[in-house]
């Protein structure tokens, strides 16, 4: 073998592996276009994450409450707005004027003898009794307003499981065959992009029903967190081995942004909450399209019919069998 020989042989060899890697790309490319044709596919097989209203369910700059989509959160607005910030008002404003009442009246100049007067009955039975009654005036909503809050869910309540982790949220629907959606937040541009607020969209939303009470658990998996959502008027803490609980109606559909409420590391101002409620039975679709996702109601009926057919076999009776198996066919 001469040296043009070996050289030619050279050439050829590199030109037959630099083929081989175009090809392997090419495939490799092929590929991933199937892979994101599937995900459209999905995507686009029914449920799009809905488009939030403008200043519904997120800060509005303001310096007040956000607006209010639950019972409790609208009763707790109106007390805070009509009660609360008149009385503490009124309250102020008497003292300030009681001062500067004193202080002209009673000042060196107007008043060079100062009285030696100690106790006035009438005055000090007054100022004792006028702020009791204010407290007890305060009281007696307030409480029923916070036992109002530890209602417990009725048993066909929707059950919702958020799960705090360093840093994201985890939702699990242990009625619906116990899927987890995990929710990251979205880079600020993908946010601005998709038209929502910047450091409160996710990529996957906690859905849920509108109009349905839900049963709202939170945990932790790692250290404390806090779940909360302010124009649904809850904050409830999440803690690694406990399961706290509470019941939120929604009254309509819509986009409601949260964050986690408890200083709970490097990226706590990172995991923000988005819940998105929709009419019962777009939310029973979107419950279909998810991984071993079933409807509540569903799967007691197919226990039922397992149950039943169980039973007809374990008495013997093949017609039986054959009759269950028949309903739940029908079904
Ligand atoms: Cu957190």
């Amino acid at each position: 073998m001469n040296l043009g020989q070996s050289r030619r042989r050279a050439q050829n060899i590199i030109m037959a592996i630099a083929a081989a890697f175009m090809l392997a790309f090419a495939f490799q490319g092929v590929a991933a276009q199937e892979t994101a044709t599937d995900a459209e596919a999905t995507q686009t097989s029914g449920y799009t994450p809905m488009a939030p209203t403008e200043g519904k369910g997120m800060p509005d700059g303001g310096i007040n409450f956000q607006d209010q989509y639950t019972a409790i959160g609208k009763d707790a607005l109106f007390m805070h707005d009509a009660f609360l910030v008149p009385m503490m008002a009124i309250v102020s404003l008497f003292v300030l004027g009681l001062l500067l009442w004193v202080v002209a009246r009673y000042r060196r100049k107007a008043n060079p003898e100062p009285s030696k007067t100690t106790h006035n009955t009438l005055v000090e039975v007054v100022w004792t009794l006028v702020p009791v009654l204010i407290l007890v005036a305060i009281a007696i909503p307030s409480i029923s307003l916070l036992a109002k809050q530890y209602e417990t869910p009725p048993e066909d309540a929707v059950t919702v499981k958020a799960i705090g982790y360093q840093w994201y949220w985890g939702y699990e629907y242990p009625d619906n065959g116990g899927f987890e959606v995990v929710s990251n937040m979205l880079p600020e541009a993908d946010a601005l992009a998709n038209g929502e607020p910047a450091l409160l969209a996710v990529d996957n939303r906690m859905v849920v029903p509108a109009n349905t009470p839900i049963r709202l658990q939170t945990t932790a998996a790692d250290v404390i967190h806090a779940f909360a959502v302010p124009s649904l008027w809850f904050k409830l803490d999440a803690v690694p081995g406990r399961l706290n609980e509470r019941m939120v109606i929604i009254e309509e559909p819509g986009v409601y942004y949260g964050q986690c409420s408890e200083l709970c590391g490097a990226r706590h101002g990172f995991m923000p909450i988005a819940v998105e409620a929709l009419p019962r039975e777009e939310w029973e679709a979107w419950v279909l399209e998810q991984p071993g996702g079933v409807l509540a109601g569903a799967d007691d009926a197919a226990q039922e019919d397992a149950e039943s057919e169980a039973d007809a076999a374990a008495a013997g009776d093949a017609e039986g069998v054959a009759e269950a198996q028949a309903a739940e066919a029908a079904e």
